[in-house]
């Protein structure tokens, strides 16, 4: 049976090329920083995201924490949206292991956070109270349906931290997609925050790897950190070959996945009982919701039996990511599927 799954950008495959470049790779020990490979990826991803320097990390997850730990002390606070990756998926790491309070404002259905919330979460100095230290932002949005952040909004937010001594860490885990999306280079939206990550294992569709960029001390640090968690990797490049491919020839593609996702969002707007407005639809994040027809744990069952793979959010809210390995034809195959299950369900 042909497989088209949307449940994530996770899923993709390395393409030829990079399977020949980690073949091909100089290596070396990126402890000891003497991996040509590694060291060419995070001067590469340093210079696209405008920052001094950049290092290579297992994944998203472990570049976050990182960040939480080199930014803040334990007993800290960190502010962040009630929707973020940070606070649903990374398995508490930022208070398990940083120490950190983390404290959650309302991100809106756009991804984005009232100012307002952000002056009132932020404590005054006294003995009663964490230091607030820290800002993260997301974007693109997972959990708010892929949405864009522009560099207006960025730059308003990284005034106001910075107005409250607060520093600010962006979760770039698909900034390319943002980037593509706003039609600017990915530093336009980096340049308005002290530190960010970017996936290489998402829509860029490399194998392993993400890169958590800011400036020389605070990748010194960052680095100290990796080590201590055990991502100290060694013959490293042979995954950071893929990730150079993956910058070289996957960020401007990411165009065709949007406009799959806005497909497959104006498909899903006609089909009864299902609800979507396409025009939330910014980059590669489909996030729609079913009527009480059918229950979306049941659908996403279904559509598992006939080869449709997609994910399960809550009882009423499903998710589709576009990458490149669906394309167009694959969505309208996609769209039969879910129409004739909704269709024929009580
Ligand atoms: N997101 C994954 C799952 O964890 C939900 C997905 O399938 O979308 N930040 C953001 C915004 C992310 O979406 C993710 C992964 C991460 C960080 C963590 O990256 P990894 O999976 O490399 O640890």
């Amino acid at each position: 049976m042909k497989i088209i799954d949307l449940r994530s950008d996770t899923l993709t495959l390395p393409t030829d090329a990079m399977r020949q470049a980690m073949y091909e790779a100089e290596l070396g020990d990126d402890v000891y920083q003497e991996d040509p490979t590694v060291n060419s990826l995070e001067e590469m991803a340093a210079r696209m995201l405008g920052k001094e320097a950049a290092l290579f990390t297992p994944s998203g997850t472990m570049s976050n924490l990182i960040a939480v730990l080199t930014h803040t002390k334990p007993g800290d606070k960190i502010i962040l949206g009630n929707e973020a990756h940070i606070f649903w998926y990374e398995v508490g790491g930022a208070s398990a292991l940083a120490g950190v309070v983390m404290h959650t404002v309302p991100n809106d259905l756009y991804g984005r956070i009232e100012a307002e919330s952000i002056r009132e979460a932020i404590q005054p100095n006294n003995i009663h109270h964490p230091r607030t230290r820290l800002l993260c932002l997301e974007n693109t949005h997972n959990r708010c349906g892929g949405a864009v952040l522009n560099q207006e909004y960025m730059a308003s937010f990284y005034e106001l931290a910075h107005q409250q001594e607060l520093c600010v860490h962006l979760d770039g885990a698909r900034i390319f997609n943002a980037a593509v999306a706003l039609n600017v280079p990915a530093s336009e939206l980096s340049n308005y925050c002290d530190s960010v990550c970017f996936c290489l294992s998402k829509g860029l569709s490399a194998p392993v790897g993400s890169l958590l960029c800011g400036n020389e001390d605070f990748i010194a640090e960052a680095r100290r950190w990796r080590k201590m968690l055990g991502g100290g990797m060694r013959q490293a490049g042979i995954l950071a070959a893929a990730g150079i491919v993956a910058l070289e020839t996957m960020v401007n593609r990411l165009a065709e996945d949007h406009a799959n996702a806005r497909q497959l969002a104006c498909g899903l707007e006609r089909i009864p009982g299902l609800f979507i407005s396409p025009d939330m639809v910014q980059s590669n994040i489909v996030i729609f919701e079913v009527s009480a027809r059918i229950t979306a744990s049941k659908l996403v069952q279904k559509l598992k039996e006939r080869g449709v793979r997609l994910l399960c959010l809550s009882e009423r809210l499903v998710r589709a990511v576009t990458h490149y390995m669906v394309n167009e034809k694959d969505i309208e195959e996609a769209l039969s599927h879910i129409e004739s299950i909704v269709k024929t369900s009580a």
